[in-house]
């Protein structure tokens, strides 16, 4: 059911049908089909898409040379308030038009921050209200929500890892405010980027007294919010680096590190964001990898970087390629523990056409759906799933599997070594399992 508010600002565009392939219509979806099934579950619960609202309601399009070239329609009002309810119209339509079920949103993105916290409180309550009826008649739901403790120039020198407790103080008051509206809206999970948590310098920085402090701050939310009865997941976004040098939550595996060193891991998963997997030097397929080994795979940022810029662009995602390799983690993870996909991606500074955001998610959409269907065919009817088995095949019997259990020591590996002689080669066939993407496409 399509929501507008007293205007409709996506003049022209109704709901987004499913058309097939074949299908010419630039306002259509071509693969993604939310109610087909997949390995026993619709592409709309597999997927569970979400709009960011920062990109495609709040970011106008300003860089370091330039600045925001969009003009939203819902933007115009003097007073902040009015400005956040048509905000959040615009937001509602989309999500509507577009047939996604969910939303992800940083606490400032609904209303802009007033001079004093207490005062950001009350706009936020405001919009609780306002956004709790609007989820109430159009079904759309909080896939989750964040605190925004990086734009503001108080924490320029880190929110949790400030070194002046009174800034950390104020980033806890932050977090707590925006937990409470999380919770407010029914939000299924609660999202941790710890962008200003990292550092410029060594030189002046306490790196494991600002770790210790991170994890007193995440300990600290967890208990608050679970003690108001939140149910949800708390996930770690990680990120290598931007805009900190270096940034603490560097990449899935120290973010495993971490949460278990401070005994987090029972409450906090991973939300992997593709442009940051690429920043950390890994693939996104990597990350969730990495994630999902430890049960910890929980939601997905979708976006893509680009291959020749070394920065976080947050394009939308059209590789296919990519996505494929992501998927087959996906399905043979099990897919995602709590979380969805979120666009977490911009359109680019001259598209500033409104319809624009439409082929963006049309397109992501899109992508990921394709993806799924040719992983689900690699996986159920190739070679791929046996090729993989085969080559492990020597830890299934013998001593290889007396290895696996733990049953053999140094000097057994020695003894078997110089029975068996020089091992033969072994190929990796890496090309045969390249080709499968491309044949199942
Ligand atoms: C920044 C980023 C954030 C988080 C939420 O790179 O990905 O938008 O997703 O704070
Ligand atoms: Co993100």
């Amino acid at each position: 059911m399509i929501l507008t508010g007293e205007k409709e600002f996506y003049k022209g565009i109704g709901p987004v049908p499913f058309e097939g392939k074949e299908s010419d219509n630039p306002l259509a979806y071509k693969h993604y089909n939310p109610e087909q099934r997949v390995m026993g579950k619709s592409m709309r619960e597999h997927f569970k898409f979400a709009v960011a609202y920062w990109h495609s309601f709040c970011g106008q399009g300003g860089d370091p040379f330039g600045p925001g070239t969009q003009q939203f329609p819902w933007d115009q009002s003097s007073d902040p308030l009015q400005r956040a309810r048509d905000k959040a119209d615009a937001a509602f339509e989309l999500i509507t038009k577009l047939g996604f079920d969910y939303f992800c949103f940083h606490d400032v993105d609904l209303v802009d921050e007033a001079e004093s916290l207490l005062e950001t409180e009350k706009r936020l309550h405001h919009m609780t209200e306002y956004l709790a009826e609007k989820k109430k008649a159009s079904g759309v739901k909080v896939l989750w929500g964040t605190a925004n403790c990086f734009s503001n120039p108080v924490y320029m020198n880190g929110a949790a890892t400030n070194p002046d407790f009174k800034v950390v103080a104020r980033a806890g008051a932050q977090i707590k405010m925006a937990l409470d509206l999380t919770m407010a809206l029914e939000g299924e999970n609660y999202v941790f980027w710890g962008g200003r948590e990292g550092y410029m310098s060594l030189l002046n920085t306490d790196m494991g007294r600002e770790l210790d402090h991170m994890a007193q701050m995440l300990t600290m939310a967890r208990d608050y919010a679970r003690a108001q009865g939140f149910k949800g997941t708390f996930f770690i976004e990680p990120k290598p680096m931007e805009p900190m040098k270096h940034q603490y939550d560097f990449d899935a595996a120290t973010a495993i590190g971490f949460l278990r060193k401070y005994g987090l891991e029972k409450d906090f998963k991973l939300n992997i964001e593709v442009n940051h997997a690429t920043l950390a030097q890994h693939s996104f397929e990597h990350e969730l990898t990495v994630a999902a080994n430890e049960g910890m795979l929980g939601s997905i940022d979708a976006n893509r970087g680009d291959h020749q810029n070394g920065w976080d662009t947050d394009q939308f995602p059209v590789n296919l390629y990519e996505v494929t390799e992501a998927m087959l983690v996906f399905l043979q993870s099990g897919g995602l523990q709590g979380g969805g996909i979120n666009f977490d991606a911009k359109i680019r500074r001259n598209s500033t056409d409104l319809e624009d955001i439409f082929h963006a998610h049309i397109g992501g959409a899109d992508t990921f759906a394709r993806a799924l269907l040719t992983a689900e065919k690699i996986i159920t009817s190739s070679e791929y799933s046996r090729l993989r088995e085969e080559r492990y095949a020597s830890f299934d019997s013998g001593k290889g599997k007396d290895f696996e259990k733990g049953k053999l020591g140094l000097k057994d590996l020695a003894k078997i070594a110089l029975e068996e002689g020089t091992p033969h080669r072994i190929s990796g066939k890496q090309e045969r399992y390249e080709n499968l993407i491309n044949q199942f496409l």
